[in-house]
């Protein structure tokens, strides 16, 4: 079998697939069939290191028996339950576990199925928040420029991508938007946090001229920016942005759904940045990618807060049929139980060095633009070819996947973020690829 080539039995028109080039992709379908450890199999055999942990998900690696072995467990002695007016005990449990790491204070959990139902769920909270407690007119929700908050109607709203707003006219009203950090003049191949920046908090300010503070109710952003290629954020920017929400009154939320459970080498950003936010949304590790699942993390004040009225009376209207689905909650505990056994939530602490100095190896190569790290996050940006943004990226992407390496393309950039359990040799192995595959397409 030539390179990528597909099996004539499957049949690839009737998938209509997210987020993907569907007349471009099935041509030359990529697809995988298996999985272990670091690596994917393709369909034809061939071995492929995983340099996004699936899609920023599966941190403690592919295949792990003991995740598999719990869902199996679970669904034979309880498939499913109400968690409406009803409950499992494997809730309570995953809940308690989950707000053991938590970060200080943000110990209420609230569970989704989603990364994007999980940024829907803490805006929501934060308007009903405020309205509990006598502020209803803070209904206005502030995003940030080039952020992802998946793809409900309010994560589109307060997301800042503009390919993903577009086609979808105005969207929710009463959002605005702070500026992004990105500034290749002043920070180009900066290493971990650039030094250049921290000012742009105060875009919040202009934001609470124009409004009123008294209308905006929460501020979210991702403490490193995931799909918009890894950015990290300037020192004492997401201090300053903590600072300014506390003396408005605006709700701080963090959305961890690629930052949380590890990835900066610390449970979560808010522990690597020491900043605390009020909200904190979370997925695709909670469960180490294998069944959906999401949590927002809630502070007492926020909790609390709502917990007003007659006690006969639900204090929030807000559910999904599989909020804390037993199965996830099954998946969610196996794989808490492995992040701690073998130490995963700090383990990238320990490689971050390696990585970055692995990754800024490559400056230098043709049309490398810039180099980004933060924990076990990292991107590398190439110049577009022809001012056609995105078509030098698709073909190092390619590239890469043909010659045994998985890596996520944003534009001309190439986000990484490998399974926690990753070793230097693999490392040297996707720095390498990466790099020939750079000087090739070139
Ligand atoms: N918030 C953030 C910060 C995310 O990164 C979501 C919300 C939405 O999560 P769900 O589970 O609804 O997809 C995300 C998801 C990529 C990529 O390669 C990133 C995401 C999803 C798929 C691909 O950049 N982030
Ligand atoms: N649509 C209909 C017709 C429903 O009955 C429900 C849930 O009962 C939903 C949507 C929401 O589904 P979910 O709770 O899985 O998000």
């Amino acid at each position: 079998m030539t390179l990528h080539q597909i099996p004539n039995t499957i049949k690839t028109d009737s998938f209509w697939m997210p987020f993907t080039a569907n007349r471009q992709f099935k041509k030359a379908p990529r697809l995988f069939s298996s999985a272990e450890g670091m690596h994917y199999t393709t369909v034809d055999g061939r071995k492929v290191i995983d340099g996004s942990a699936g899609l920023w998900c599966v941190n403690a690696g592919h295949g792990r028996k003991q995740i598999a072995a719990a869902v199996e467990r679970q669904l034979m002695t309880l498939d499913f339950a109400p968690t409406f007016q009803m409950g499992h005990p494997l809730a309570f449990d995953f809940a308690e576990r989950l707000a053991e790491i938590a970060p200080k204070g943000l110990d209420r959990i609230f569970f989704t199925n989603s990364g994007s139902e999980s940024v829907d769920t803490a805006l929501k909270i934060a308007l009903a928040y405020h309205r509990a407690n006598g502020q209803s007119s803070r209904t206005r929700l502030i995003g940030r420029e080039r952020g992802y908050h998946g793809v409900g109607f309010g994560g589109t709203s307060v997301g800042g991508m503009v390919a993903n707003r577009r086609a979808f006219a105005t969207l929710l009203p009463g959002v605005d938007h702070i500026r992004h950090t990105h500034d290749l003049s002043r920070n180009a191949f900066a290493k971990d946090q650039p030094e250049h920046g921290a000012e742009l908090a105060d875009d919040l300010e202009r934001l609470v001229g124009l409004h009123g503070a008294e209308t905006i109710a929460a501020v979210i952003v991702e403490p490193v920016p995931g799909s918009t290629a890894v950015l990290p954020p300037p020192k004492g920017y997401l201090q300053r942005l903590r600072q300014i929400c506390d003396k408005h009154g605006i709700l701080l939320i963090f959305d961890e759904v690629i930052t949380g459970f590890g990835r900066l080498g610390t449970p979560f950003a808010a522990n690597f940045f020491g900043v605390t936010p009020d909200l904190m949304t979370t997925a695709k590790g909670i469960t180490n990618g294998t069944i959906p699942c999401g949590a927002v993390f809630a502070s007492r004040k926020v909790h609390d807060g709502m917990m007003v009225g007659p006690e006969n009376q639900m204090e929030l209207f807000h559910g999904y049929t599989y909020s804390a689905h037993p199965t996830a909650c099954a998946a969610g505990i196996a794989t808490l139980d492995i992040y701690k056994d073998e130490g995963l939530l700090t383990r990238g602490a320990t490689m971050a060095e390696y990585w970055r100095d692995a990754l800024h190896s490559l400056k230098g190569l043709p049309n490398v633009v810039d180099i980004r790290n933060c924990g076990l996050m990292g991107a590398v940006e190439l110049a577009p070819r022809d001012g056609v943004v995105g078509a030098r990226g698709y073909d190092v992407m390619v590239d890469c996947f043909n010659t045994g390496l998985y890596l996520r393309m944003s534009g001309d950039s190439f986000a990484m973020s490998p399974p926690l359990i990753v070793e230097k040799s693999h490392i040297d192995q996707m720095v390498s690829i990466l790099g020939d595959a750079i000087k090739k397409v070139a």
